[in-house]
Order: structure tokens, then sequence, then C-alpha cells
């Protein structure tokens, strides 16, 4: 693959040059209705809660979490890079129950899902902690094209020409739609704040009936701490022409309000006024410290 393909346009969306090359087969594909679907705009907390989800259906099993890695136990829809199946190939051979990953704003969604009415999760984090996160991944993740310098990313971030667009149209569309379809709307500092009670909300969510003990133990498998060690959780089976670890660690640091030791005074004000501008049509709101 070469590295720091550019990114395409599909669908008026910006995406992974390579993952361009697929976008046929994640627009027909065949969801199932057992099938459960985690969407986030990217570093949103996606892994968190795929491991949550992956143990859940497993009653907490954590001897079955061991499969194989999050990124395989768990794929990714729109994944595809040369010399690796494409999410789309993965997902098709497997058996159910499957828990997908998707970063599709809602409009660009596979027809299918909405059919069999999968149910969704949708999990949100603030823009400021996930810019930062971003940007440390575009580095490490050679997929991605060159993020250039904090402030340039920034700029391409303000402007939605980062890989799955702008941010707070993503987080707005899933919003307005939270109610009108099956969705469970979760917020990343939420989860930071008391784990078990969203772990909770999950779980009756996808309708499932687990004693203390099983949610506690899926709480304890899932701190930051455990996960970071967990080499079935913390991509460091990936291979490297992929996402170089060394560069920046995938679970980096697992917090709200990282950004105040990542912005400027002047960085921050141009994200205040970004998010002052964009949310001024929406009642979804977001907090920036816990
Ligand atoms: S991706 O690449 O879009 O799927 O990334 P995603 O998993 O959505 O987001 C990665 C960020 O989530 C943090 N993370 C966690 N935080 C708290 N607790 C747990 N268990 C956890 N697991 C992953 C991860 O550290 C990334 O955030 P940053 O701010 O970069 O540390």
């Amino acid at each position: 693959m070469v590295n720091r393909p550019p990114i395409k346009i599909v669908s008026g969306m910006p995406i992974l040059g390579p993952f361009a090359e697929n976008w046929e087969n994640v627009q027909d594909f065949e969801a199932r209705e057992d099938d459960l679907l985690i969407v986030t705009y990217p570093k949103s907390g996606t892994t968190w809660m795929s491991e949550i989800l992956d143990l859940m259906i497993h009653n907490g099993d954590d001897m079955k979490t061991q499969r194989g890695a999050i990124f395989q136990r768990v794929p990714f829809l729109e994944y595809a890079v040369p010399d690796m199946p494409s999410g789309t190939e993965i997902l098709n051979a497997l058996e159910s129950q499957r828990v997908i990953k998707s970063h599709l704003p809602a409009h660009l969604l596979p027809g299918s899902f909405w059919e069999k009415q999968c149910k969704i999760i949708y999990l949100a984090r603030n823009v400021k902690d996930v810019l930062v996160s971003y940007y440390h991944f575009y580095r490490m993740a050679i997929v991605h094209p060159e993020p250039g310098t904090f402030d340039e990313f920034l700029q391409n971030f303000i402007d939605g020409k980062i890989a799955f667009g702008s941010w707070s149209d993503h987080v707005k569309g899933w919003w307005k739609i939270r109610h009108q379809k099956d969705i469970l709307y979760l917020f990343y500092e939420d989860m930071l704040e008391d784990p078990k009670r969203e772990i909770l909300k999950v779980m009756k969510f996808i309708g499932k009936d687990l004693p203390e003990e099983v949610l506690e133990k899926i709480h304890q498998r899932t701190t930051f701490k455990t996960m970071k060690e967990n080499h079935m959780a913390n991509y460091s089976t990936i291979p490297s022409h992929v996402m170089d670890l060394s560069v920046s660690p995938f679970m980096r640091k697992g917090i709200c309000g990282d950004w105040k030791d990542q912005l400027t005074v002047a960085q921050n004000e141009i994200l205040d006024e970004y998010y002052k501008r964009e949310m001024r049509d929406t009642d979804l709101t977001f907090r920036f410290e816990n």
C-alpha cells in the first residue's frame, strides 16, 4: 500500500483513499436482524464500546473475547486496505450474532440496517478531545494523509476535510433521528463518569439480563488500564504498516479534558467559536470536563 494515500470523496463524504475502493460493497452490505451496530465519529470510544458489547453478548466470558483482536471480533464495516480482507468480506463470513463498527454519518448508513431494524448504539465525545485524539491517530495510522501541524489539522477538521467529514454534522445527524429509530445515543463523558450505569443502559437496550457480578466483570475488563494491557483490545497485533504504535499508542490517555494540555489559548478559542456556531441549531450539548 502507498503510505499516506490522499483522502477521496464518496457520496459527498471524505474517506480514506483505500476505503473508497470498497464503497460499493459497503453501500450494498446485507445487515442481519440480530446485528448490533456501534456508530461513532472517529476517536469517540468505539473500541471501548466494542469490547463491552462483545463481552456482553458472550455473557461476560473473557475467554471468548480472547479469541481474536478487537478489530477481528468487531469488524469495521468501511475498512479496506490492500492485501488485507476488507470489513465487508470479514463480516460476510462471520456467523451471527455480529457486532459491527461503523463511522458513517446517518444518511450514508447502508439501507439494510434500517430495513432489518438493527439495534444501533451511537457514542459521541466532545469535539476538543476528539480533535486531539484524532490528530495523534492521524500521525500513527499511516493509511491517513500526513496531518501536518496541529494548526493545519485543526483547520482541516473545522472545514470537515478529514476522514468521515464534519464532526458536528455527524453528532447532530444521529441525534436528530435517535427517537425515530432503534438508537441508543450515549456519551463518552458519561461512560467515564459512571461506566456501570452506562453498561446497564446498553444491556437493557440489547435485551439482555445479566446478573450484577457479570456486569461488574464487564466493567472491570473494560477499564482503560485493563484494555491498554490487553493485546486483544489495544491494537498491538495490527501490522505496523497500518498503525505505527511507536509514534502514538492506540490506547493513548482515555480521559476527558486532555485538550487542556494540548490546545493553545488561540486554538481553544477557535474551537469554542466552532462549537458555538455549529451547535446553535440543536439541543445536543457536550461536557468538556468530568
Ligand atoms: S477509532 O479509531 O475511531 O475506532 O478510535 P476509538 O476507539 O473510537 O477512540 C479511541 C479513544 O478512546 C479511548 N479509549 C478509552 N477511553 C476510556 N476507557 C477505555 N476503556 C477506552 N478504550 C479506548 C482511547 O484511549 C482513545 O482516546 P485518547 O483520547 O486518544 O486516549
